[in-house]
């Protein structure tokens, strides 16, 4: 028991506007936390929510440096609190998914004899041939992606073989642009990392390989066979297959720790580090998903998280590797008509209040005698639509719905377009199935009912403003675990758990079952009438 009590595990996670750390225990406690908001801490980086928006609006960019930066006053912070660092067995993390660092020729020879009496900030000054990274709200690459579907035969053959179709903000296209712009910078380029590799390399003293489940992010790997795509590579960048290196799996152990924190911070010398990920695989482990399992967040936009074992990749949503088991993969769904819709109809029909929008819904059948609602107030991402729709039991058009109809058109409709895109993408609700939901609306029951009730599955409530970061922590325990064939449940087995909200309402199946069929035509129909 004392082993347990006396190890410690870290998580970092290097999201867009801070830098965060969670250490636990051997028995999964949260011991310590810590984090360094961009913006405050670091004001001569000039950054606005962690980025810099060019004047074209759409590049979007942060200064790598600044990162750098931020680990070394983290570290410093955990130092003063009076952290022991001596008892850390493994570390891991993850990053905002999607952004690049590009080292310059001979980075990686400093990494490997970093002088621990010096700062990380002074000491890697000159080793990125691109100073700003371009992130993942970057929106400047629309003919690098028509680029990248044409080279292999379009959308559906890209998200046949990567998961995605081709978006903007995905490495690949991030690639492509640097080289076509700034080829000197390209060509000085030695290595390629995500933000989480990047992070990693830092703390192993080495370039860290880019994992499977943040490398399905870039437009270029096959998330079948888990190596890059010939084509991709080709359609975007020449000899990138050398500047990438190869992935690996998420679970791994990359190596000990670099000497530099060995004698910086009296980390252990066996200290080991466990490949870092990105922030939503991050948040799948900090959940704990398992299979079966479906994460909904209610937040300004609402997003679906799945653990899947037979994907089916689809253009409208992502797959990628899961971040815990190798085996399987992970869905990620995003809505942008989620709260500030549900906001909309509750001042248009409720009064603006939650409490009236809740008896709405309290006093309405379950099915709502057979209408549904579509709402898309801003042109959607799943699918690619805009405008209201709404229809009687006969899938006849009407133009308007009574209050409460038009309420729980809304929550209904929102959820039966989850499972159907969900199921699309190959779900399957199984035994055992959980509805994990977190986010703003999470915390209204009535809401919470109608999504058990159409999943026809418990909810659970769980609290996940570090998911990301905690999730981290609990892989770096994995990680050393999955050397011994541990599983990630097995290894997180004590972790706290989610707390049970609501059960399916007895009948709902039977309810919702024709409904699920009925929208997913509707959808069809109003995708057939509104695309030119
Ligand atoms: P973010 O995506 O910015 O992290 P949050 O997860 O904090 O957002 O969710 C904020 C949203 O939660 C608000 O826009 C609001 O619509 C919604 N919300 C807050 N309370 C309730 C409630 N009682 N019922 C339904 N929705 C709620
Ligand atoms: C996911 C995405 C964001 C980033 C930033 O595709 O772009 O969620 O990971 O957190």
């Amino acid at each position: 028991m004392a082993e347990l009590t006396d190890s410690y595990y870290l998580g970092f996670d290097f999201s867009t506007q801070q830098l965060k750390v969670i250490a636990i225990d051997g028995k999964l406690q949260v011991t310590h936390q810590s984090n360094v908001q961009f913006d405050s801490d670091l004001p001569e980086f000039r950054t606005q929510g962690g980025v810099h928006i060019h004047e074209d609006r759409v590049t979007v960019t942060s200064p790598v440096l600044m990162w750098v930066k931020a680990l070394d006053i983290l570290l410093e912070k955990m130092t003063s609190a009076g952290f022991d660092f001596s008892r850390v067995k493994a570390v891991s993390g993850s990053g905002q998914q999607h952004g690049s660092v590009y080292w310059k020729k001979g980075a990686r020879k400093t990494l490997q004899c970093l002088d621990p009496g010096r700062c990380l900030h002074g000491l890697l000054q000159d080793c990125f041939a691109v100073q700003d990274s371009p992130v993942w709200m970057d929106s400047s690459t629309a003919e690098h992606c028509k680029n990248l579907e044409c080279a292999v035969g379009g959308a559906q053959q890209l998200t046949d073989m990567t998961g995605s179709r081709a978006y903007e903000r995905f490495t690949a296209n991030q690639i492509a642009k640097i080289y076509q712009l700034q080829q000197d910078r390209y060509n000085e380029t030695e290595r390629i990392s995500l933000v989480s590799s990047f992070a990693a390399s830092l703390f192993l003293g080495d370039y860290a390989a880019i994992d499977y489940s943040d490398g399905s992010g870039m437009n270029l790997m096959d998330i079948f066979s888990k190596q890059w795509s010939d084509t991709c590579l080709r359609a975007t960048a020449p000899q990138l297959a050398e500047k990438l290196a190869n992935p690996k799996s998420s679970t791994t152990v990359l190596g000990s720790l670099s000497p530099y924190f060995v004698k910086r911070y009296g980390m252990p010398e066996d200290c080991k580090v466990v490949a870092f990920t990105g922030d939503n695989p991050g948040s799948l482990a900090g959940m704990r998903l398992r299979e079966g399992d479906i994460a909904v967040s209610l937040g300004t936009s609402d997003t679906v998280f799945l653990w899947i074992k037979e994907p089916r990749p689809m253009v409208e949503g992502h797959i990628f590797c899961n971040p815990v088991d190798c085996l399987s993969y992970m869905a990620l769904i995003c809505y942008k008509n989620g709260s500030l819709t549900r906001e909309r109809i509750r001042n248009e029909c409720a009064r603006g209040s939650w409490e009236d929008f809740s008896t709405a819904l309290r006093s309405s059948p379950t099915g709502n005698n057979g209408n549904i609602g579509i709402y898309f107030d801003a042109v959607e991402i799943t699918p690619s639509a805009v405008g209201i729709y709404r229809f009687d039991q006969h899938d006849r058009n009407v133009s308007a719905f009574t209050p409460e109809v038009e309420i729980r058109a809304l929550v209904e409709g929102q959820f039966l377009a989850k499972r159907v895109h969900a199921e699309k993408l190959g779900y399957r609700i199984i035994q055992g199935t959980r509805v994990l939901a977190t986010g703003g609306a999470s915390c209204n029951k009535d809401i919470l009912q109608v999504l058990s009730d159409v999943f026809n599955a418990p909810v659970f409530t769980i609290d996940v403003a570090n998911s990301a970061c905690l999730g981290c922590a609990y892989r770096a325990v994995h990680g050393l675990a999955a050397e011994m064939g541990m599983s990630f449940a097995e290894a997180v087995n004590e972790a706290p758990g989610a707390q049970l909200a609501v059960r399916p309402t007895p009948g709902a199946e039977k309810v919702y079952g024709p409904l699920l069929k009925r929208y997913a035509y509707l959808e069809e129909k109003i995708l057939k009438q509104t695309s030119p």
